[in-house]
């Protein structure tokens, strides 16, 4: 059992927050934080390269690359989940960062459910390699989440895995606030 972990029900759904490595959960699809040449490189995309192995980077290479904001979804070579879903978040600086983000969470979140997936976990896109602040971050996912689930999904369960103790206090005290 994680050390850190919230539960809270959201409109049927139970949104979750975890300290951890997205690795490890027992979910039907982890989200990398992707860039648009899909080039697995670190953060959460080496944890991916190196536990799922080689398929899920030749998979992405089949499909060339996806736009800041969007999303695809390939295999999960030898990971316990069965899809990872590569989702590109802006890079700080690069302007509209904000729309961006919120953008690639939704695109993340419909394609789970479009592939009729009931479980997704989701790292804080954007916050390591990309430069984004993560008290920002963690308002902007968890407001598209929370804005997600009132329109309808068959997903039961959206886990937001966040990698160290500041990260996953920064996403509870935003959590705790509210949503407006
Ligand atoms: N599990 C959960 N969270 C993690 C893990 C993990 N195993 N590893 C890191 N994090 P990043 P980005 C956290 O850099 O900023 C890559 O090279 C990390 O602490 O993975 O969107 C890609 O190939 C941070 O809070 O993604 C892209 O080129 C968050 O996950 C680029 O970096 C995101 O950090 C994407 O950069």
């Amino acid at each position: 059992m994680e050390k850190n972990h919230v539960r809270i029900p959201m409109n049927g759904t139970v949104l979750e927050l975890i300290e951890g490595d997205i690795t490890e959960l027992e979910v039907e699809a982890i989200v990398n934080a992707a860039n648009e040449k899909l080039e697995l490189g670190s953060g959460v995309a080496g944890a991916i390269k190196k536990k799922g192995g080689p398929t899920i980077q030749a998979e992405c290479k089949r499909i060339g690359g996806t736009g800041v904001g969007t999303a695809v979804i390939t295999g999960a070579g030898e990971l316990d989940a069965k899809h990872v879903i590569h989702a590109v978040g802006p890079k700080m600086g690069d302007g509209d960062e904000d729309r961006k983000l919120s953008s690639a969470v939704r695109s993340a979140l419909a394609l789970a459910d479009r592939h009729g997936l009931k479980s997704i976990a989701l790292p804080a896109i954007s916050t390591g390699v990309y430069g984004f602040p993560v008290d920002r971050c963690a308002r902007i996912t968890l407001t598209e989440i929370h804005r997600y689930l009132q329109g309808g999904t068959k997903l039961e369960r959206v886990v937001v895995c966040l990698f160290g103790d500041d990260s996953f206090k920064t996403f509870r005290q935003e959590l705790r606030r509210g949503f407006r």
